[in-house]
Order: structure tokens, then C-alpha cells, then sequence
């Protein structure tokens, strides 16, 4: 027993690096992240790259997490200096050798319908679905509210006051 059980702790480790990474066929999604949520918090983030190696466009249209009931891709842009966001229609796009970063400020996947809080240094599981990949498993890592400090204040902060 001893030996498989350390041998899953070391993948988990794994997992929660700064650097995790999954492959799907010609996909390659970077660093599936999140931030911590108080446990009143409506909506969660999450955020990740992917790269395009093939020679076919995919696109980001959709998924799911462990810790919510909704899973939205999201734009934000500044609008008269505030931020707004709004749904994204139609899916994100990548077009070969092309990599797509969704990060706070930009491009993002809101979680809504919150089922529990998401806590510090507690990864949880989700999917991201591709029009041609299909559903990818994937592990978000979670930041604290200061894990990232030049892009602490995203559009869902702002939304909220
Ligand atoms: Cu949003």
C-alpha cells in the first residue's frame, strides 16, 4: 500500500507547481488557476492559457468545475475607465500556433453558482471543452487574494461594489 500511495502524492504535488500543464491531442493548456473566494462569494475565476500546435483552428467553447454549478467564458474591457464584462459569444477561438491567455482583466471563465468556497492551496477539478479536442480534464491551483498583486483588482471585484 505505502508504495502507491506515495506515488499519487507526488502526482498531486505536481499538480498544484506553478508550472502544470495538460496536452490534448494538439492543445496544450498552460496553469489552470484560480483565486480564493470568501464563503459568501457568488462567482469564482478561472484562469489558463492554451496553445495551438496543430494545423486546424479549435475553440474554447465551454466547461465545467467541481466547485460550481456554471462555468462562463467571459470578456472585460475597460469601458470609460471601468471595467465591464459580459458573456463571450460564440466561444474563444485559436487559431494554429496561436496561444490564448485568460487572465484577470481580460478574457476569463467566471464561475457561478457557487457550491462551496474556493479555498487556498485546495485545487479543484474541472473541464474545458474544445469544438474539436472535446472535454479535457483539467486541475485548477488557487491563489490567494494577493497571488497575483499588479492584477489584483479584475472585473469581478470591481462588479461587486
Ligand atoms: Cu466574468
Amino acid at each position: 500500500m505505502r508504495f502507491p500511495t506515495s506515488i499519487v502524492l507526488v502526482l498531486t504535488l505536481t499538480g498544484a507547481a506553478a508550472a502544470h500543464e495538460v496536452t490534448a491531442g494538439d492543445l496544450v493548456i498552460g496553469h489552470p488557476w484560480s483565486r480564493a473566494t470568501p464563503a459568501t462569494a457568488k462567482t469564482g475565476v478561472g484562469y489558463l492559457t492554451v496553445t495551438n500546435n496543430g494545423s486546424e483552428p479549435d475553440r474554447l467553447i465551454g466547461g465545467s468545475a467541481d466547485v460550481s454549478a456554471g462555468f462562463r467564458l467571459h470578456t472585460s474591457k475597460i469601458v470609460d475607465g471601468v471595467a465591464r464584462m459580459r458573456p463571450l459569444e460564440g466561444g474563444l477561438p485559436i487559431a494554429p500556433g496561436e496561444t490564448i491567455s485568460l487572465k484577470p482583466g481580460a478574457t476569463h471563465v467566471m464561475l457561478t453558482g457557487m457550491k462551496k468556497p474556493i479555498l487556498e492551496a485546495e485545487p479543484f477539478a474541472g473541464t474545458l471543452v474544445f469544438e474539436k479536442a472535446g472535454s479535457v480534464p483539467v486541475e485548477f491551483t488557487v491563489e490567494g487574494f494577493g497571488g497575483r498583486p499588479a492584477e489584483a483588482s479584475d472585473s469581478h471585484l470591481e462588479k461587486r461594489q
